[in-house]
């Protein structure tokens, strides 16, 4: 029998190089710095954990910097010693010893899941009662970029079939030059393919009343996240007066947050990320609710590799709540990778590994060549 009590918890920082520029609403990406977490039991099983943020702290305060002094200072020493398989023991252990810190958690308790499955030679969707799906539908985010890169972009990956739903980065312009680009954008593809958009909270109530009618007459079928993460009220208000679905993200970090939006009536859709709700388990408690409230899931990313990407999928394919499909494109976006075998992403879906914990394997030489010194 494996003894399943955690001897050491180990970070390095990659610096994994994207395939283009990722431009966000307020910095663009060049490369995605990904905290690599790793948790070795006493019988020897490593399993492992990512900590990333899309593009550094901009969008939630953290970063992999961040990440890598709460871990190796905080979290981690009150997991050492404890089982993996003691998850909920060790989230309240780390609630005392770090307050939020979602994504930072979030990495280390990854790792225990996939250190737990792995031990017990079962995939981490097992861990999480099991599949319900083996693939999910996989939309493409582009960067806040002009119209003809954007159109360069979707015709290929449509040609490819890789991708059947696009999802557009707002808020780099001023609204009125953001919101012609999308509109220009949704004529010329003429209803081939479905647009969201994500506007990162960077409008204020009023930009969002005096713009959001456009998107909604141009055929944008679903709005992420306009305005601020705080003001659920205002996105209560927009839900009730336009006639499109909303999707809430910044404004839900926690299962608590997903019960506010659900009492206001806020989205119809939530955006569950593994990192910043702090993990599979808060992950778990979010859909719970949304489902509850009626609110549709959407697995979202926060730009992992394939590690973080996986362990989303393995809960998108547990889970009955996730019925608005996925963004687990993460790894897509990196020039290389540094698993032995990449995820398999066809016919607009991402499709579930087999194989023990998260279904993968690390390419040693890769992780080497990409961590930060
Ligand atoms: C976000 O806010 O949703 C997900 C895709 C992408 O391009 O950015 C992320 C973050
Ligand atoms: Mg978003």
């Amino acid at each position: 029998m494996s003894d399943l009590t955690i001897r050491s918890v180990e970070t390095r920082i990659l610096d994994v190089p994207l395939i283009r520029p990722h431009k966000f609403a307020t910095t663009t990406a060049t490369a995605q710095a990904i905290l690599l977490v790793s948790v070795t039991t006493e019988s020897g099983v490593v399993g492992y954990g990512e900590g990333v943020t899309p593009g550094g702290p901009w969008w939630g305060g953290e970063s992999a910097e961040t990440m890598q002094v709460l871990v190796e200072k905080y979290l981690a020493p009150v997991a050492v010693g404890r089982r993996v398989d003691e998850i909920p023991a060790v989230l309240e252990a780390m609630e005392g010893v770090v307050a939020r810190g979602r994504f930072a958690k979030a990495a280390l308790e990854i790792a225990m899941f996939d250190a737990w499955a792995r031990a017990l030679d079962v995939p981490v969707r097992s861990l999480l009662g099991g599949a319900v799906r083996d693939s999910i539908e996989c939309t493409w985010a582009l960067g806040a970029m002009p119209l003809e890169e954007m159109v360069a972009e979707i015709d290929e990956l449509m040609a490819a079939d890789r991708h059947r739903t696009f999802k557009l980065k707002m808020g780099a312009l001023e609204p009125a030059e953001d919101v012609a680009r999308i509109a220009a954008l949704a004529e010329r593809l003429n209803g081939r393919a479905g647009l969201r958009v994500d506007i990162n909270a960077r409008w204020d109530r009023f930009t969002a009343n005096v713009h959001l009618p456009a998107l909604v007459e141009a055929g944008i079928e679903l709005i992420e996240q306009p305005t601020p993460t705080e003001q659920v009220e205002v996105l209560a208000e927009l839900n009730r007066s336009l006639p499109v679905q909303f999707m809430a993200d910044e404004s839900v970090q926690s299962p608590h947050d997903a019960l506010e939006v659900a009492r206001r009536d806020a989205a119809g859709v939530i955006a569950v990320k593994t990192t910043k709700l702090g993990g599979l388990t808060r992950g778990k408690e979010t859909v719970a609710i949304a489902r509850a409230a009626g609110i549709a899931c959407h697995a979202a990313t926060s730009l992992e590799g394939p590690i973080g990407t996986l362990a989303s999928l393995h809960l998108a394919c547990a889970e009955p709540g996730f019925n608005y499909g996925s963004e687990l494109f993460g790894p897509l976006l990196l020039a290389e990778t540094y698993v032995t075998t990449p995820i398999r992403y066809e016919e607009g879906r991402v499709h579930l590994p087999e194989g023990p914990g998260l279904g993968v394997q690390l390419d040693h030489d890769a992780v080497e060549r990409f961590t930060r010194r």
